[in-house]
């Protein structure tokens, strides 16, 4: 049994953050988002959700789908979020989300807004046309995810700062109609790590739908796999083991990665290398990547889905006691109720 955490209702502040089981989680996830969340579990109120209902704005096998929504949990688990104090639930579960975000498609948003999307124009390139409206609209249903907590902070990755963005301008507007209904919040992006880019293609950013699973180390990627595609990593001209993100950006990606899943600071790994060529650095970091993920994946392995189950059903109960005030305060100021 999950015991509710007693600040529920208190004074600090809160912060809201998700994943789409839209692929395998990979390092980027973990570094540019997940560590981030552990870390902040100390000093804030969490909320973590799985946001199945983005994920399936592009298309998913259904049975794959679940048993994603599963491994994502675990994921967040085995990562060190704990449940005893943040809330962890699956987004679908909480129909307040898409009430909301269908609210502040009429109230908040404007086409203009969503139109500047660079994910969205990233991700569909020249097949705008024939892209799901729920992929054009995601950027709504994640300001609704966001707003209906009375969120302050919201940690992410670089690639989703500009939604981020557009949810502080649909609260102002909001706000601005109908009086303060819904705190402004605001993005929190790590100084290192924030962006992991593709190990074959250091100007891509590493992606857990990327159709070649080459470019990404997936955190449930077999350890020898990982190693094998270290190794493969492209690197750039030159030998020296230096951080130079203009002139050097995969091996500016692979000493972020070092860094941040090793012990050793960028810096301090330059002067380790110095006068060594890349081939020690790349046998050196996929030591490192496997030693990461033999540890993870011993705690992933002991969470029982039935665990899983019972998480998310307390998450359920918690963040639906949240959202469901917020949102009918909404419902009442817009005139519905
Ligand atoms: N390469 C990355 N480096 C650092 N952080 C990253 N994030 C994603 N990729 C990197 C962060 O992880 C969280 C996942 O957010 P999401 O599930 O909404 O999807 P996304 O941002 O679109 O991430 P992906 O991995 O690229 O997923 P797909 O391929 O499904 O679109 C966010 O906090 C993100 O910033």
């Amino acid at each position: 049994m999950i015991k509710q955490k007693k600040s529920e209702s208190s004074i600090a502040k809160i912060i809201f953050s998700g994943i789409q089981p839209s692929g395998n989680l990979n390092i980027g996830n973990y570094i540019g988002a997940i560590s981030q969340w552990v870390e902040m579990q100390k000093d804030y109120d969490c909320i973590f959700s799985i946001v199945d209902y983005h994920a399936i704005t592009v298309k998913q096998n259904p049975e794959i789908l679940r048993k994603r929504i599963i491994e994502v949990t675990k994921i967040y688990l085995a990562a060190g979020i704990d449940p005893q104090k943040s809330i962890i639930f699956q987004q679908s579960t909480v129909p307040a989300h898409t009430e909301l975000a269908w609210i502040l498609n009429c109230y908040g948003t404007h086409i203009a807004d969503l139109n500047k999307m660079t994910q969205f124009k990233d991700k569909t390139g020249d097949n705008k046309e024939s892209a799901s409206v729920g992929l054009y609209d995601y950027p709504v249903l994640m300001a609704s995810d966001i707003l209906l907590y009375g969120t302050d902070v919201v940690p992410v990755g670089e690639d989703q700062k500009q939604h981020v963005e557009l949810t502080r301008d649909i609260a102002r507007r909001f706000n601005g109609e109908f009086g303060p209904a819904f705190k402004v919040p605001t993005a929190v992006v790590r100084k290192e790590g924030a962006r992991i880019m593709s190990l074959l293609d250091p100007t891509k950013k590493m992606s857990k739908s990327d159709d070649n699973q080459n470019n990404c180390i997936s955190l449930l990627d077999s350890p020898e796999n990982a190693r094998k595609k270290i190794m493969r990593a492209v690197t750039d001209s030159g030998s020296d083991v230096v951080y130079d993100v203009e002139n050097k950006p995969a091996l500016a990606n692979l000493l972020t990665i070092y860094a941040q899943l090793g012990i050793r600071q960028v810096n301090r790994l330059e002067r380790d290398y110095a006068g060594k060529g890349y081939g020690d650095f790349k046998k050196d970091l996929a030591d490192v990547v496997v030693k990461f993920l033999e540890n993870f994946q011993a705690k992933y392995n002991a969470i029982s889905d039935d665990e899983v189950l019972e998480i998310l059903e307390s998450g359920r109960q918690r963040a639906e006691n949240i959202a469901s005030k917020k949102l009918e305060e909404v419902r009442k100021l817009i005139g519905v109720r």
